[in-house]
């Protein structure tokens, strides 16, 4: 079975914009209550991870993941994630800061934040608005493994 990326992160961080991305697909965004399978891809709610108790949904979509990448929205610093989270998975996890267009003096925060969730380095900076950072992003995950359709 193919290995997807799986998507966590806070409603609003950036997760169903970064998954089109990744999946070169340009579908509407809606609001996503449940897991979404893309070629590439699993998109998970943000509720997922703002609610202790949905946590094991989360371990249990990431048994089929290539990786995990947890996104942290430069733009609005909720502390969602639990401290040492990563730990819990055991599929590589990548940490991904989005809107880098957006409140840069948080940049420090959001790093702090990654290392809370004791994310190993290097972690990736991406604006979807400004397209930066995101080549760097795929070309990472495509070096690891052969994640992506061809
Ligand atoms: N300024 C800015 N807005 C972004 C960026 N990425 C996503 N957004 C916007 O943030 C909002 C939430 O994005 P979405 O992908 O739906 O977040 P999700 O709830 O995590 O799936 C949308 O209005 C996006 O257009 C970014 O890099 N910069
Ligand atoms: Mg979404």
């Amino acid at each position: 079975m193919k290995k997807r990326i799986m998507l966590v992160g806070p409603t609003q961080s950036g997760k169903s914009t970064l998954t089109n991305v990744l999946n070169d697909s340009t579908r509407p965004l809606k609001k996503t209550q449940d897991v979404i399978y893309g070629i590439n891809t699993i998109d998970t709610p943000g509720s997922y991870i703002e609610n202790a108790s949905m946590y094991k949904y989360l371990i249990a979509t990431a048994q089929t993941a290539s990786h995990v990448l947890m996104l942290v929205d430069q733009s609005r610093l909720t502390e969602v994630y639990p401290p040492g989270f990563a730990k819990t998975f055991t599929c590589p996890v990548i940490g991904v800061i989005t809107k880098l267009d957006l409140a840069s003096e948080n940049a420090n925060l959001c790093i702090q934040q990654l290392k809370r969730i004791r994310i190993i380095e290097p972690y990736f900076w991406i604006s979807l608005k400004e397209n930066t950072g995101v080549e760097a992003l795929k070309q990472y995950l495509l070096g690891k493994q052969e994640t992506f359709e061809k």
